[in-house]
């Protein structure tokens, strides 16, 4: 059987990351593209230079022309720039849409088959604007957000119960910003939700509450301590995860940023919801009950990946 073809649009510090994870893993060849001339043909080829030492099998190449994608399997996208501390991450809104519709015709004209993932900030509103940019079916376009936020979640409780990440099974709902939904019925501990585990007196509400404000701010924690761009490390391995389940036909249930036509009373808006993601794509959306308050809260996160849609259509009309 060919090896797949993994591409990877930005080669910056996701991408490089990506790249190194991509390969250690087998998952196929991979192309780094970037308009940064030589950058990726660098990073390709010091990535390469790892192979003989862990052992892997991967051709990695550098381009930055984009018919080097072709018949791509799958396409992560992290082109586009990151936060800064100070900036919230709709304050890339203009410039990333730019580089979405760069990137969108790209994906047109040379890998029209791909599962495309996208990583880009504010992320709900681009990786909409990628689907319409790219003509894509929306069943092969989807965004990396719940399992990042899911991730940060599943930290901090396995940190508060004082048990390993492993045991930790966390849900994270809604667009990916500030107003993201950790929900806390729906999260476990070895199958135990954890308001039960705040009963039983293994930990308080206000402890609880607390981790999920830190969840909500946890891409911001990292950009203030970094100060020099945002997390690449968890949002590459979570992007990985969801090209494994792609590529390996695992029909995982992962939270991801997809087309939501019908389920959670929504009309093709996309933002984040659990999905099963197999061969097909986002093979469909799995729609859970949720209580009044969370159904409020879902809806003040749709509402501000809404308000992102509309300045989108401003600064972009052709997206109308
Ligand atoms: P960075 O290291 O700056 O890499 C971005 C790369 O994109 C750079 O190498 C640029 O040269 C390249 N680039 C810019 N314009 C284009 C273009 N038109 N075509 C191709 N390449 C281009 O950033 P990063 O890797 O740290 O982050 C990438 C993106 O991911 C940013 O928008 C971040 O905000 C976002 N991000 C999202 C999450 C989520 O959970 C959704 C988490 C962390 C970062």
């Amino acid at each position: 059987m060919a090896r797949k073809k993994i591409a990877l649009i930005g080669a910056g510090m996701i991408g490089g990351t990506l790249a190194h994870l991509a390969a250690k893993k087998e998952l196929g060849d991979i192309v780094l593209f970037d308009i940064a001339e030589g950058m990726p043909q660098g990073k390709a080829l010091d990535l390469s230079q790892c192979g003989p030492v862990e052992g892997f099998d991967a051709k990695i190449t550098g381009t930055n022309d984009y018919a080097d994608i072709a018949g791509a399997d799958v396409v992560i996208v992290t082109a586009g720039v990151p936060r800064k501390p100070g900036m919230s991450r709709d304050d890339l809104l203009g410039i990333n849409l730019k580089v979405m519709k760069a990137v969108g015709e790209g994906l047109k004209q040379h890998a029209p088959n791909a599962f495309v993932i996208c990583i880009t900030n504010p992320l709900d509103a681009m990786v909409w604007a990628l689907r319409e940019f790219s003509g894509l079916p929306a069943h092969m376009v989807v965004g990396m957000a719940g399992v990042l936020d899911s991730a940060r979640f599943a930290t901090f409780l396995a940190e508060e119960f004082k048990v390993s990440v492993r045991d930790v099974n966390a849900f994270v709902l809604g667009g990916h910003g500030d107003t993201m939904v950790p929900v806390t019925s729906y999260t476990t501990v070895s199958g135990i939700p954890v308001d039960d585990l705040v009963k039983m007196g293994r930990s308080s509400k206000e402890a609880i509450d607390a981790i999920v404000k830190r969840t909500r701010g946890g891409g911001g924690e990292i950009v203030a301590l970094l100060k020099t761009g945002s997390a690449y490390y968890a949002p590459a391995t979570s992007a990985i995860a969801m090209a494994e389940a792609y590529l390996n036909d695992q029909k995982r249930i992962l939270p991801c940023a997809v087309e939501v036509n019908g389920k959670y009373g929504l009309d093709g808006l996309y933002v984040g919801v659990p999905v099963v993601i197999g061969a097909g794509g986002a093979e469909e959306v799995i729609e859970i009950s949720l209580d009044d308050e969370q159904k409020r809260n879902l809806d003040v996160s749709v509402e501000a990946v809404r308000e992102l849609l509309v300045a989108c259509k401003q600064i972009d009309p052709s997206l109308g």
